[in-house]
């Protein structure tokens, strides 16, 4: 008795932390496992009816081998060798053909969902389409059809289809929303991959890069905001006005001009940097630093200030590898350069932001 629970007590640290891992499981914004859209509802599904056909194995392969294990042990005194059963055409038989219905149960369905997830939306004139670029290590999003882009927050209406089309500025990545759709490459042009997905809840959800891809790979994370439709129409108008004039002196807008806007776009233009238009309402800050820790609360403007400061001031301590160098700036233009990216803020997202 003591020494059982000698046993367990030892145990009781691996059966803690389990319990701390598998309750991270499960969160509606990042997991595959809480579906929040038709797709990954039908891929959840997918996953539940395998892994209930495959306990259902486990179950009844284990109960046999218990029941012959102690049904068929050696007795005191048996000293024969039993009946053989090998060649048995009976035996063959029953377990040739139950796994291959099994087999047949879970291809029927799986066959049927790649196709459907293959269907190609880009045509469809209801679906809004989005081409996605990955880039080392942050995510760009154009809107072909309404002339708007934008990286890292992917904003899109609820209850319509979103239409993809992914492609890659430098090396693999992989585009994974797990509440929303199952991950898909992100290939060289001429090699496009498509998906779609849809969610009918406003929410904001989580994104990751799935493809080791470099250096800050675990840190190329980006969000789906997912609005009304009004609010979605409002965002377009506003993404597509002329961009917010620079706040604060002169001369530091100029350098702005100058250091920043070299590869950021404050317009709707391609760049080698992240898109900075709309920057004070989005989720986070080079994807990973957090204005807000969830979505009901406000965007945290102290955070995002902070934020911006820590990134602007050293982006390759908190990315490694990326693509943004340190620029000597004084304290008065990281000042006023924070001031004006913290406070650009789109009218748009106001409430989605709880401002
Ligand atoms: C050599 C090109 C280059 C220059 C010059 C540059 N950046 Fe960047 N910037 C980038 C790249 C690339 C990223 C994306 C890094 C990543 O996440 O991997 C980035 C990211 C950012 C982000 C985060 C954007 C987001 O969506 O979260 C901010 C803010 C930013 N830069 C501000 C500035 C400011 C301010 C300056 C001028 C002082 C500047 N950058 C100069 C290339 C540049
Ligand atoms: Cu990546």
């Amino acid at each position: 008795m003591m020494k059982r629970w000698h046993a367990v007590k030892r145990l009781l640290p691996l059966f803690a932390g389990l319990v701390l891992l598998l309750s991270a499981c499960g969160r509606a914004d990042l997991s595959a496992l809480n579906p929040q859209g038709p797709v990954a509802e039908k891929q959840f599904g997918l996953m539940q009816l395998s892994i209930i056909i495959m306990t259902l194995v486990v179950i009844v392969v284990f109960a046999i081998c218990f029941y012959v294990v102690v049904r068929y042990r050696r007795k005191p005194g048996q000293n024969d060798i039993p009946k053989q059963v090998e060649g048995s055409h009976k035996l063959e038989i029953i377990w040739t053909v139950i796994p291959i219905i099994l087999l047949i149960i879970l291809a029927v369905p799986t066959l049927k969902y790649v196709f459907a997830f293959a269907e190609d939306y880009s045509k469809d004139k209801e679906a809004v389409k989005v081409n996605v670029t990955s880039h080392q290590y942050w995510w760009e999003f154009e809107y072909p059809e309404l002339g708007v882009r934008t990286a890292q927050d992917l904003v899109i209406p609820v209850g319509k289809k979103i239409a993809i089309n992914l492609k890659t500025q430098d090396v693999l990545h992989s585009f994974w929303v797990p509440a929303l759709a199952g991950k898909m490459d992100t290939n060289p042009e001429g090699n496009k991959n498509k998906m779609f997905f849809e969610t009918a809840k406003e929410n904001v959800y989580r994104g990751k890069c799935a493809e080791l891809c470099g250096p800050s790979h675990a840190f190329m994370d980006f969000k789906v905001k997912a609005v009304s439709e009004a609010t979605f129409t409002a965002w377009v108008s506003e993404m597509k006005a002329e961009p917010k004039p620079f706040v604060g002196d002169a001369a530091v807008g100029e350098k702005f001009k100058t250091s920043c806007l070299s590869c950021h776009a404050v317009e709707n233009a391609g760049s080698l940097g992240p898109n900075l238009k709309g920057i004070g309402a989005r989720e986070s800050v080079g994807g990973i630093l957090l204005n807000r820790d969830n979505a009901d609360e406000a965007i945290d403007q102290g955070k995002l200030e902070k934020n911006l400061h820590d990134w602007i001031a050293d982006p390759d301590k908190l990315k490694p590898g990326n693509k943004m160098h340190k620029i000597p700036l004084t304290d008065t233009e990281l000042d006023q350069i924070v001031d004006y990216l913290a406070n650009y803020k789109l009218d748009s997202l106001k409430t989605v932001n709880k401002q």
